[in-house]
């Protein structure tokens, strides 16, 4: 493109991405540009973009109303509207939603959701309760399922975003009676509670969901609410006994150390007593008082049916968890033995067996010794400090995971699935793609998950809409777009993926992270997507459709493995309370400790994705991508790089180029004729004629359609008859032998 003097444009710059500019000098290769600042700098013709020079101050409320749909001018579109207060644009039937950090309650009350019942789409400003409607709009007139997906970096808003989609469509679906155990209010306190066990801080949000969730709303033919379920991925379950500096555990252990009377009888204090909370020094979130959030957690135990003895057992084992992380350690008589430390741990010990109800003296057992099948029978070993330490570590972990999905059983028992529904809603709430200094196993299973809804992000947007040209033979030149498939592959494919390369390596005895590394560069030396960074071995990197991410291979092999050890099961299986013998019923038992046999977590979760994929493919699905303003998390702050960069690898701009690059609206012929026709009315004869034609052979053929299922109407017909008849006389023989079998009685 060529600008002249005068022209209004985008000039690329480092530190804003791009800054508006009008051109003053035209040079032989490059323009000099003034900015509103009167700042002049020369660039070269690629670094500059037009620009509409009547944008109007407020943005526009869709993209593809902007005169020159680029990058910059999208971003200073939704910057525009962000320092409005209007964090929602449109691109066609996406909706772009910018955090606002900060509560707007006059966007979100009854009112407004009453505003947008049965709306066209469109017709009112941009608002995630337009998307909700459209899509309970959709399955009411089509009788077709929905879903509608949120995604976005960590902390964009995508949990907050669900919960307002939830809460809209239980007021459309709602039975406007009010009452606390009603399917929508069970529905809807689903929420606290699972971010009470499955939320925590990060470094990027205070309230990071560490699972992730989908659930599907049923409905009736009537379009009321008949049920729900929801289904939860992959809990982060090393947070349990690690946190990093800044970061918090799960909620819920803050909100039982300040629960007042519960805290006391289970001696639980001040978070900082507890060497599972103590790791960082972080105790209190900014605007929340841990107390309160405690009563909120019970009241939605309530409201979800989970009876006060289950809660008072939930809350008990969560305090035998913090006690059992106090337990250390010390070398023991033998050779590589250990024993409890202190007086102190013996303390926390005595505690832990107490509040799990099982006996103290086993519990001790169970934390140092492991018992070896052998040829010559079961031979008793001491752990040494360090493998008891861990042993309690694994046991904590697994009882918090077992907590969670008992948690989630028991929602969904009390809740109910409506079996015959045909129509059902379903809504997408991930962990969002995570890069810190330290990635892991559980980043390399979120960003995965991201990696499979972009996947489906662009086989929908993109390869759906050029299907459709081709299906209409109109012509139509290929749009690239961001493809991430060979992403996709190289983690999931078999059989060398990575995940197929991990489950390989836990197989057997002898494997490490280091050979499982070596396994790994060897397989897939000239891979575009996977590198090996420089300062590492047995690191490794990964070029995700989000960015890179270079993940330490170190606890990889142990965090895949997924099994009960044989004494943790006996230990807890032996408890007093119902609630916590039962919590390993349903986990997989360790196999012989020489087998090879594992059972993988990855692989799991790769099954899970799957069918969550085709799940979502059966349905019509809807997009909401959140976008995160600011890494501060604070409001009216708009860093133009990071949110650029979002909607790069998000999809949102080729989104864009591609719906106006094809037809964004589509019209049958003669809704097209009704509404242009008068342009050319001395054409329209000729035309109507034409449509009439085209009206009666679409007429004939639908006669036809009816005839056929008159035809088979008959035949069905014709059956059920028969069948009738077969029954009555089935019926009268039934009627006989009764009569026979009491005469019979009478004689006898
Ligand atoms: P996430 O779900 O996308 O992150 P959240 O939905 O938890 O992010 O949002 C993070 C924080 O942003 C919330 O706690 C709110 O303070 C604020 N926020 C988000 N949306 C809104 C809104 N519409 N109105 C007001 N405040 C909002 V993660 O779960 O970390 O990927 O794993
Ligand atoms: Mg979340």
């Amino acid at each position: 493109m060529s600008f002249g003097r005068g022209a209004k444009v985008w000039a690329e710059e480092k530190e804003l991405g791009w800054i508006e500019a009008e051109v003053v000098e035209v040079r032989d290769k490059s323009f000099v540009v003034e900015t509103p600042q009167r700042k002049k700098v020369s660039v070269s013709v690629e670094k500059l973009l037009p620009r509409d020079p009547d944008a109007e101050h407020g943005g526009v409320d869709d993209m593809t109303k902007l005169t020159y749909l680029n990058e910059p001018g999208v971003l200073y579109n939704l910057a525009r509207r962000y320092g409005l207060n209007e964090i929602y644009t449109y691109t066609g039937s996406i909706l772009i939603a910018v955090n606002p950090f900060k509560k707007l309650p006059h966007l979100y009350n009854e009112h407004m959701m009453e505003q947008y019942k049965g709306i066209q789409f469109g017709e009112l400003s941009p608002h995630v309760f337009a998307v909700a409607d459209a899509s309970y709009r959709a399955m009411m007139c089509e009788g077709r399922s929905q879903s509608i997906l949120v995604s976005g970096e960590s902390g964009a808003g995508k949990t907050e975003t669900t919960k307002l989609i939830m809460q809209y469509l239980t007021y459309v679906g709602g039975r406007a009676v009010f009452d606390n155990r009603s399917v929508e209010q069970q529905v809807l306190e689903s929420n606290p509670l699972l971010e009470a066990f499955g939320n925590a801080r990060t470094i990027r949000n205070d309230n990071s969901s560490r699972f992730g969730k989908f659930v599907e709303i049923q409905f009736d033919a009537n379009g009321r609410i008949s049920g729900a379920a929801i289904r939860t991925y992959l809990l982060e379950r090393s947070r349990v006994v690690q946190i990093s500096d800044h970061e918090r555990n799960y909620h819920c252990f803050y909100q039982l150390c300040a629960s007042g009377k519960d805290a006391e009888k289970f001696k639980v204090g001040h978070p900082s007593s507890f060497h599972y909370l103590n790791q960082s020094k972080t105790y209190e979130l900014d605007g929340i008082s841990n107390a309160h959030e405690y009563l909120k957690t019970r009241r939605a135990m309530d409201i979800v049916g989970i009876s006060l003895d289950d809660q008072e057992a939930v809350f008990r084992t969560i305090a035998g968890i913090l006690h059992l992380g106090n337990i250390e350690f010390s070398p023991g008589n033998e050779h590589d033995s250990s024993a409890v430390k202190d007086k102190v741990s013996k303390f926390h010990l005595q505690m832990a067996a107490k509040l799990f109800m099982c006996d103290a003296e086993l519990l001790h057992k169970t934390l140092c010794t492991r018992s070896i099948q052998t040829h010559e029978g079961n031979i008793v070993k001491a752990l040494d400090c360090s493998a008891a330490a861990a042993g309690r570590d694994v046991l904590a972990k697994t009882l918090y995971a077992q907590i969670f999905d008992w948690l989630v059983d028991n929602i969904n028992k009390s809740v109910g699935q409506d079996l015959n529904s045909k129509m059902q809603i379903g809504v997408l709430d991930i962990y969002g793609f995570e890069c810190f200094k330290n990635n892991s196993f559980e980043q390399f299973c979120i960003n995965f998950a991201n990696e499979k809804l972009q996947q489906h992000f662009n086989e929908h947007v993109f390869k759906m809409e050029q299907e459709e040209y081709k299906n209409e033979e109109i012509n139509w030149s290929y749009i690239e777009f961001i493809d991430n498939h060979d992403v996709v592959n190289l983690i999931e494919k078999k059989p060398f993926g990575i995940i197929s390369l991990l489950d390989e390596a836990c197989m057997f005895p002898k494997s490490t992270h280091e050979t499982f590394s070596t396994k790994l560069f060897q397989n897939f030396r000239n891979h575009s997507r996977l590198e090996k960074p420089k300062f590492s071995e047995t690191d490794f990197t990964v070029s995700h459709y989000a960015g890179k991410v270079t993940y330490q291979t170190e606890t990889f092999l142990e965090k895949n493995r997924d099994y009960v050890i044989v004494e943790h099961r006996s230990l807890i299986s032996s408890s007093k309370c119902r609630f916590i013998s039962g919590l390993f019923d349903s986990f997989p038992e360790e196999t012989s400790r020489s087998s090879y046999k594992f059972s993988s977590v990855a692989s799991r979760f790769k099954q899970q994705l799957q069918a969550l994929m085709e799940t979502l493919n059966s349905t019509e699905p809807h997009y909401v991508r959140c976008v995160k303003p600011n890494s501060l998390n604070c409001p009216q702050k708009f860093e133009n790089l990071s949110v650029l960069h979002q909607l790069r690898c998000g999809g949102v701009l080729e989104a864009i180029r591609i719906s106006l690059a094809g037809y964004p609206s589509r019209r049958t012929y003669s809704e097209f004729l009704d509404r242009f026709g008068l342009l050319v009315l001395e054409h329209m004869d000729g035309i109507q004629t034409a449509a009439e034609e085209a009206k009666h052979v679409e007429v004939s053929k639908l006669q036809k359609s009816l005839e056929l299922l008159h035809a088979e109407l008959n035949a069905a017909k014709f059956v059920i008859d028969g069948e009738c008849n077969r029954s009555s006389s089935l019926l009268s023989e039934i009627n006989m032998l009764r009569k026979d079998k009491a005469t019979l009685q009478h004689n006898l």
